[in-house]
Order: C-alpha cells, then structure tokens, then sequence
C-alpha cells in the first residue's frame, strides 16, 4: 500500500473538508516544490560551491551565506508565475517584493524565511525554511499591494509550515486543522505522509534555550532556568535536560516530536529589540504549528499570535512548545511565581 503524498492530502482537505481553497492548495505545492530545490542546494554543500559567505548584508545585519540568496531566489521564481499571491516578504529583502506585471496576481501573501539556521550550513548542521500563508484585504485586486497588506497578527494565517533540511528531509504543514508531517521520498521526488495529526506532549523535562545569553535575561526568565538546572533538588521536582541547535526549525522540530519548550526571549543587549527573532516569518508560523499541535506560543507572557505587528520585521521574545512548560514561564514572568 503506497503512502499518501502531500498533493493527495492537499487535495482530500479540499474535497472532504473544504479545509482549503484551490488557490492555496496551489500555493502550498508550489511552496512545498521550492523547498525541494532548496534541500538539493543545501545537500550539494561543497560539491556545489554554495558554501561560504558573500560580501553582502541582509536587513538584519547579518552576513548573507550563498545559499541564503539561492533559497530567496528559488522561492522568489517558483511563487511569481502561479496567479495566486498578491505579494511576498522575505528575511533576506528589506522591502515586499511585488509580482511582475506580466503575471496575474492572487488574493494571498507569503512571508518567509528562505533558510533559517543558516550559521549552521558551513557546519552542516540542520536548517531550514519556514513560510506563512496570509489573505490579502479584500480590495487588493483594484490596487498595488503594500507593506501595511503583510501587518496582520498571527491568528490571522491562513497556513503555516516548515521544511527542515536534516538527515531527513521533512515538510511539516498546517492548514488550520491539526499539523501533518511529509518526509521527501528522494526517488519518487513526492513529499509522503509519514507522521499524521502531530501533537507536543503538555508537559516536558528539556528546555531549549542559548545559555551564553543568561545574564542578559530579565530576572524572572533567569530565575526560571535556575529553577530548571536545580532539578529534583529545586522547586520544579524533576530533572531537566538540554538542548540548543542554533537553529530554530531544527529545535522546533524536535519539540514537534518529542515535546519541550524553546526560548529565545528578551534580553538586555538592546533593549530597544524584544528579542532576535522575527515576528511575521519565524515566530508567527512556528506559533500557528505548535498551537495547532496542542502546544503554547507566548513572548514570555501574551500569546504570540496576538501581537498586531507594526513592522515587517519587527522582532518578538519567543517561548513556544509543551503548553504546561510554557505557561510556567508565563507564571514566572508574568510575576505570579
Ligand atoms: P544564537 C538562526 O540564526 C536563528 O535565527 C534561529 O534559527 C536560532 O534559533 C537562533 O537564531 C540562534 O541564535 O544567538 O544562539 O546564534
């Protein structure tokens, strides 16, 4: 019996559920064929000359690896062409990008991170990409799409997903109803159902967090990881372990499968950031799976999808996996510990 693919799901939630409309049916495909591209780049490595970095910044600041501008170019090009996207915003562009007039546009937006971790690739460790599915205000068809279009707070996406370029290579996807799980069959070149209905168990005993970071943390967030490093000998009554990648699609993915919390929260550095993670293309679709999933998502304290953004790249505080790990955080936090 031949596992279900990806375009097989797709098209059950469609027809059975009508879970998703045919445009973001063709969104998700042309997405989730992208992502294939970028994991054949990324396992060339060397062999294909895209290790290394460029002269070139980012938005951010950060140094731009080759393989950064090679994952924005692919999923550029595969999204432009299919008539359903109204625009697109990336990590590695400062502003939207708009579609060519000599295409048709489409009601959606897509954000994305093109390849995040991406410190990791000259180590060859897991990266990834990670996307978000936005609905254009209704009156886009009479007009140009603009930066306000994309300023939409997380519960309003439409669909969610990451591919995590590892020893598999694995698409994880939510459409608003559960998250599935698809590995790439290298042969059939088909993306194959291989974990259905994905659920974080509530609780967890491993934390996922950058320790170098500690004194910069606000005294509850520390006090917290205290708490958690004096294990049975503390107040939590248990031991914990440790895990920290360095990349966020890999640690997620982790707690996709076997539970945890990850943070990445405020600290003193520059106070006038709220953290280092992005909002609208990291923290956003990682919160719209992990909730999906029977997980939490918080800054520390409020719900992440809550956050009316007021910039494209604004960056949040980000504590996100097993809902009881998370909301001790929040108690912690929010003072009430
Ligand atoms: P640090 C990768 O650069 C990233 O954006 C996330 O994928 C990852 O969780 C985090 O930054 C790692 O940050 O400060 O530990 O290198």
């Amino acid at each position: 019996m031949s596992r279900k693919t990806l375009t097989q799901y797709l098209v059950e939630q469609q027809r059975n559920n009508n879970a998703i409309e045919a445009e973001v049916r063709l969104l998700v495909e042309v997405v989730s064929r992208a992502c294939k591209a970028i994991s054949h780049a990324v396992s060339k490595g060397a062999l294909g000359g895209v290790l290394g970095s460029l002269e070139s910044e980012n938005v951010q600041g950060e140094v731009q690896k080759k393989l950064d501008v090679m994952s924005n170019e692919i999923l550029l090009e595969a999204n432009e062409w299919g008539g359903h996207l109204a625009g697109m915003a990336s990590e590695e562009m400062e502003t939207i990008h708009h579609i060519p007039n000599r295409y048709p546009k489409g009601e959606y937006l897509l954000l994305f991170d093109p390849l995040d971790g991406s410190s990791n690739i000259d180590v060859n460790v897991s990266i990834g990409t990670i996307f978000s599915v936005l609905k254009a205000p209704a009156d886009i068809s009479g007009r140009e799409v603009t930066e306000e279009d994309f300023l939409q707070p997380g519960s309003q996406q439409v669909v969610a997903g990451y591919a995590v370029y590892g020893p598999q290579t694995m698409l994880v996807l939510t459409i608003g109803n559960g998250v599935m799980g698809f590995t790439l069959d290298r042969e059939l070149g088909s993306w194959v159902v291989t974990h259905e209905n994905m659920r974080v168990p509530e609780d967890t005993k491993e934390f996922s967090i950058n320790m170098s970071n500690m004194r910069h943390w606000a005294p509850p967030m520390r006090q917290y990881i205290e708490d958690c490093l004096a294990g049975t000998t503390g107040p939590m009554g248990k031991d914990y372990n440790m895990r920290w990648i360095a990349s966020m699609v890999a640690d997620v993915h982790r707690i996709m499968t076997r539970g945890g919390i990850f943070m990445y929260p405020w600290d003193s550095r520059d106070p006038k950031k709220p953290g280092k993670l992005r909002l609208m293309y990291e923290a956003n679709p990682m919160s719209f799976i992990i909730e999906q999933a029977g997980g939490m998502a918080t800054d520390s304290v409020n719900r992440i999808m809550d956050i009316q953004p007021t910039e494209l790249h604004q960056r949040v505080g980000v504590v996100l996996g097993s809902k009881n790990e998370v909301a001790r955080v929040k108690d912690y936090c929010a003072g009430s510990k």
